[in-house]
């Protein structure tokens, strides 16, 4: 029997990752540095020694093939971290930007009556996460159930002296958006 069943294989140590590098390095007994990054040889030892033995060329296809991109390594490739969506205390050093005119962001029809009120929150993560379009918000939207989409001013927003932030993947960040920013679009 083939001891290689690499998709199945690569998939679950991918989301393993994204739980230890955005939320639990603990579970790995890790330090993320206050960016958020990891040594490589740090993180394959502590992988090794959880049972979870990957070596440097798997980590190296699980960051190239990831389907959003969500894992980076620094220029030299001795570090790795999340390139977004952490809800542990780590600075990623994003630098505002100018964000497309509008953004996108998926939900849900539970979340409209509160959203009404308060407008878009961060909830558990570092940041709302707004979307470049419709398709990625509807990805996002349809993780909870029959997706809602949200427009969002995002022009309005910067003359109203909000920041936007762009994550290495493309995800468009921003601390809130406010009610009056948000348009729902027809379903
Ligand atoms: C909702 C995934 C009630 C919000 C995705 C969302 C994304 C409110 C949920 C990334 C609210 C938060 C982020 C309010 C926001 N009242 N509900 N005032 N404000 N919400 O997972 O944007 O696979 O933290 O609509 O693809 O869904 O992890 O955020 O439904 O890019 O890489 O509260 O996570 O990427 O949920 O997803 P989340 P999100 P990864």
């Amino acid at each position: 029997m083939s001891k290689r069943c690499p998709p199945h294989r690569t998939t679950t140590t991918s989301r393993f990752l994204s739980l230890v590098l955005r939320h639990q390095p603990d579970l790995l007994g890790i330090e993320l540095d206050s960016a958020g990054w990891v040594e490589v040889d740090v993180l394959l030892a502590a992988l090794a020694a959880n049972g979870r033995e990957t070596s440097r060329d798997q980590l190296q296809e699980i960051v190239a093939t990831n389907d959003k991109q969500r894992f980076a390594f620094n220029a030299d490739a001795t570090r790795i971290r999340a390139s977004q969506g952490h809800s542990i205390d780590v600075d990623l050093e994003y630098r505002a930007c100018q964000p497309p005119t509008l953004l996108y962001h998926g939900t849900v029809a539970r979340f409209l009556d509160s959203i009404r009120r308060q407008g878009l929150d961060k909830r558990s993560r570092h940041h709302v996460h707004l979307s470049a379009t419709i398709e990625t918000a509807t990805t996002v939207g349809r993780r909870r159930g029959d997706p809602v989409i949200l427009e969002v001013d995002a022009a309005k927003m910067v003359q109203a002296g909000h920041s936007f932030f762009v994550s290495e993947n493309g995800v468009w960040l921003t601390d809130a958006v406010p009610p009056d920013f948000i348009r729902e679009l027809d379903r």
